[in-house]
This record gives structure tokens, sequence and C-alpha cells, in this order.
């Protein structure tokens, strides 16, 4: 049993089949992080497949369950992977308003604190006020916004706004990311950075905190 039949199984939506061989290939000495990148490109297939009628929503809950289960099971091998040392920085993240998509956030929490950020995961669906409430409970450096939907992309425009409103513009650092986010929409609503994915992630963070 390899990656391409992990793939398969998550694909196939195959909850506990997936979690049994990704447990089997890490006791195989798997990379971790390698699996999570190539599983998520089964993610992005899915939608692909979904857009042309050729698979349906109960099938894509399945898959995403499945790609949650195995990336717990990952969790901690990757962690443990990670650099101890001094904090990076502090990180409010979560997924927009409305927006449930939760899969690329967690990949990006994962990829944050295993490079020594210390991240306050909101979940998904999370209103624009929460992301600043708990950015000042926390004392955060960024405050990072996950949107799947080009129908929820506002909520990290709303976010950008409210801070503004309140005064608190420049106090932390907005960052956002999604499929259908692009450097050209963070420019537009004023994002601080923008990350096409969650590898690339905690290095461009670290390089804006250090301007
Ligand atoms: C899995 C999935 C679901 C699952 C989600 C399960 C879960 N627990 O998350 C379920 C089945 C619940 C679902 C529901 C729906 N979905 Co859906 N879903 C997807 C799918 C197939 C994959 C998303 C995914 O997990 N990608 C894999 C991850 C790893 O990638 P990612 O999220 O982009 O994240 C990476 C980067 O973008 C980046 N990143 C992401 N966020 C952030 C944040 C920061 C701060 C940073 C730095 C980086 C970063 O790092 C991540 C890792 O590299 C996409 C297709 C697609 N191409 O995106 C459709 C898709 C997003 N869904 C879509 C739709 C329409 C829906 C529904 C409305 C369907 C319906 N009729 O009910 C509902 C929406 C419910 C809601 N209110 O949110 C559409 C959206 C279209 C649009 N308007 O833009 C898509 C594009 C499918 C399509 N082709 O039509 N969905």
């Amino acid at each position: 049993m390899s990656l391409e039949d992990l793939k398969k199984l998550v694909a196939e939506g195959e909850v506990e089949k997936s979690e049994a061989l990704a447990q089997k290939l890490l006791e195989q000495g798997v990379d971790p992080i390698r699996t999570i990148q190539e599983l998520a490109d089964v993610m992005i297939d899915l939608g692909d497949k979904f857009s042309r009628l050729e698979v349906f929503l109960p099938e894509i809950m399945l898959a995403g369950d499945a790609m949650t289960a195995v990336v717990n099971i990952l969790r901690p091998r990757v962690l443990a992977s990670g650099e101890k040392g001094a904090a990076q920085g502090k990180v409010v993240l979560g997924v927009v308003k409305g927006d449930v998509h939760a899969i690329g956030k967690d990949i990006v929490k994962l990829m944050l604190q295993t490079n020594g950020y210390e991240v306050k995961d909101l979940g998904a669906d999370a209103p624009s006020l929460q992301f600043i409430k708990a950015a000042q409970e926390m004392g955060a450096d960024f405050i990072g916004a996950s949107a799947l939907m080009t129908t929820t992309m506002p909520g990290q425009k709303e976010i950008i706004a409210l801070l503004k409103e309140i005064g608190l513009n420049g106090t932390y650092k907005v960052v956002i990311g999604g499929a259908p986010v692009g450097q050209e929409w963070a420019d537009l609503i004023g994002a601080d950075l923008y990350c096409p994915d969650a590898s690339s992630a905690p290095g461009m963070m670290a390089k804006l905190l250090k301007k």
C-alpha cells in the first residue's frame, strides 16, 4: 500500500480505511508534510469534478472528512518535525463568516505551529469582530483569514474595514488566503499579505514581521 492508495481512499471518502493506511504509512516512514500536500491536490481535483457535475456534495463531504481525519493522524508527526525555539509570532486564524471550508485553514495552522508560531484557532464560520476581539485578547501579531468561496471573500474585507473603524488599523498584520483569493484581492482590500499556500505562509509572515 502506498501514498497513491491513500489518495484514492481519501477521494473515495473512506474515512476509517484512510486513517488506518495513514497510520501504516507513517510507520513506514512516509514524509507527513508531502503527504498532506499531495492530499490537498486530491481535494482540488474533486472540486474540479464537482464543477463538471462528475461528483456530488455528499461525496465531497466524505472526502473532506477523510482528509481531516488523515491530517489529524499526521499532525503529531509534523509538529514533532518542527524547530523548537523562540516564538515566531502570535496568530489569530479562522475561516470567515458563512464559510465552513476548514481543511486549508487547518493545514495552515499546522504549518505555522510546526514553525514556532502560536495560533489561536477560531474555527470556521467566524464572525469578523471575533477575529479582532481574539487578536486583542491574545496580543496577536497577525490576523489570518481564510475564505474558500467568492461569496465569502467580502468577510476578509470586512475584518480590515472594522479594524480601521475601531482605530486599530496597523496594529495587526492581516494575512489572507484561500483558493479564490489572490494578490489582486489583497491589494484591493488593503491586506498586509497574501499567501498562496500553507508551506509558504510561515516564511512570508516572518519576513513581514521583520520589516
Ligand atoms: C472540501 C470542499 C467542501 C467540504 C468542506 C469540508 C471541510 N471540512 O472543510 C464541504 C462538503 C463541507 C463543502 C461545502 C460547500 N462547498 Co465546497 N468545496 C470543497 C473543495 C472540493 C475543496 C476545498 C479544500 O479543502 N481544498 C484543499 C485545501 C488544502 O486548499 P485551500 O482550502 O485552498 O487551502 C490552501 C491555500 O488556499 C492556503 N490557504 C487557505 N486559507 C488560508 C488562510 C491563510 C491566512 C493563509 C496564509 C493561507 C491559506 O493554504 C491552504 C493549504 O495550502 C472546494 C474546491 C476547491 N477547488 O477549492 C469546494 C468549493 C470551495 N466549494 C464550493 C461550494 C459551492 C460549496 C457549497 C456552497 C456547496 C453547496 N451547494 O452546499 C458548500 C458551502 C458551505 C459553506 N457555507 O461554506 C465551491 C465554491 C464556489 C465559489 N462560490 O467560489 C468550490 C470551489 C467547488 C466548486 N468548484 O464549485 N465543500
